[in-house]
């Protein structure tokens, strides 16, 4: 018997073993399609707060839909969750995402930061798998014209241009410091926001940045209080925004202090305490009061979850629940026959109604701006129509 007669009914034994677990669209025994949706975010590490929210409304979406009954190609769907921790570390994402193509998701709701939705997007693309992101704002993520990449919120361009011409505008800053923490969302909103102001004759007196690790900034802020600036600018996230604020309070900088998205949290308020009175912030979209369903999803899942959300749980919750209409739409789980039913979709969201552009950009995207007021994040203006409107 030659080797190849020895090893080809084995071989013939694995492709047939490797076609049945290629089969995750088969109804089960309970005549039931299963479906697999993976969410990223990172679980461990310093931006965990913000991962486990994002997994929190992924999970509430699943639950929901698994209760409500969805039928797809005249089967009950039952929805599983593949939650992952990418840590928000670029490559670990790219990791993560190979082992949920690998485990065959139907889907991919995530990641939580740009600087891994971007390398992450790639792996989806080649596999053909739909990814939809309900936080990276860097526009970077939806300008690489990949077709399965999606968004279900404002870009850091939308975010970049409300953030300026706020600090121009309205609060009349003519000095400016700029400080980015080099992330692909840091450092791309703090490019948006200049270039925002770039018209309105303010100047920028001081461009540094640090490190999305980094938790020590009286050297940076020594030297911006040098500059004597009005207005300082940070893009980054709550884990530097809240020792930049309190170090920035102890060297006697008085400046108004404006962050975007990263900064907005329960967690800022928490812990930056009475430093963190006057701060000012961005979210994309409108207040939770002001959405469709905000108040109601926020009182499940302060229910279910015991706690606030952090920022991002109810565009998780609608991520999924696009990607479920999708499938319905296309009366299909598989990637390739749900996709162009998402990029045409129109689906009524607890956060707006959601339909995307062609670079997969939610249309209409609002921002809102919010100070710190008596320890609660207080809206101030909403974009509509482009211009900032009161938000009340
Ligand atoms: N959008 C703020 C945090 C996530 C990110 O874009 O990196």
């Amino acid at each position: 018997m030659s080797i190849n007669q020895l090893f080809l009914p084995v071989a013939l034994l694995c492709a047939v073993a490797c076609a049945a677990c290629d089969k995750p669209k088969t109804p089960t025994a309970a005549g039931e399609l299963t479906v697999r949706i993976g969410s990223v975010a990172p679980l461990t590490g310093p931006q965990a707060h913000f991962g486990k929210d994002n997994e929190n409304g992924a999970r509430m979406a699943i639950e929901d839909a698994n209760a409500r009954g969805v039928m797809i190609a005249g089967h009950k769907a039952h929805f599983e969750l593949l939650s992952e921790d990418d840590q928000a570390d670029p490559k670990t994402a790219t990791i993560v995402a190979q082992k949920l193509v690998d485990a065959k998701v139907n889907g991919v709701v995530g990641h939580f930061n740009s600087g891994t939705s971007i390398p992450a997007s790639k792996i989806y693309s080649d596999n053909g798998i739909p990814q939809i992101s309900p936080s990276a704002t860097a526009v970077s993520y939806t300008a690489q014209n990949i077709k399965t990449a999606f968004r279900v919120i404002a870009n850091d361009s939308q975010q970049g241009k409300a953030l300026g011409e706020f600090s121009t505008n309205t609060l009349a800053a003519k000095r400016i410091a700029v400080i980015d923490d080099r992330s692909a969302y840091g450092q791309g909103l703090a490019d948006e926001f200049i270039k925002s102001i770039q018209a309105s004759g303010a100047q920028i007196v001081a461009r540094e940045f640090t490190t999305d690790k980094a938790i020590d900034f009286t050297a940076v802020l020594t030297s911006i209080k040098s500059k004597r600036p009005d207005l300082l600018f940070f893009g980054g996230i709550d884990t530097q925004g809240v020792p930049m604020v309190k170090q920035l309070k102890a060297l006697g900088l008085n400046v108004k202090f404006v962050m975007g998205d990263g900064g907005q949290t329960p967690k800022l308020l928490d812990l930056a305490g009475s430093a963190a009175e006057g701060v000012y912030a961005s979210l994309p979209g409108r207040p939770l009061e002001k959405m469709p369903s905000g108040q109601s999803f926020a009182q499940r899942y302060e229910a279910k979850y015991k706690q606030h959300i952090q920022l991002y749980a109810p565009y998780c919750y609608d991520a999924v629940n696009v990607m479920i209409a999708a499938m319905q739409k296309a009366d299909s789980i598989d990637p390739a026959k749900y996709l162009p039913e998402l990029a045409k979709i129109t689906h009524g969201g607890v956060t707006a109604s959601i339909s995307f552009d062609s670079k997969g950009d939610i249309k209409n995207g609002v921002v809102t701006l919010y100070q710190v007021q008596s320890g609660k994040w207080h809206p101030l203006y909403t974009t509509d129509a482009e211009a900032l409107t009161p938000a009340h």
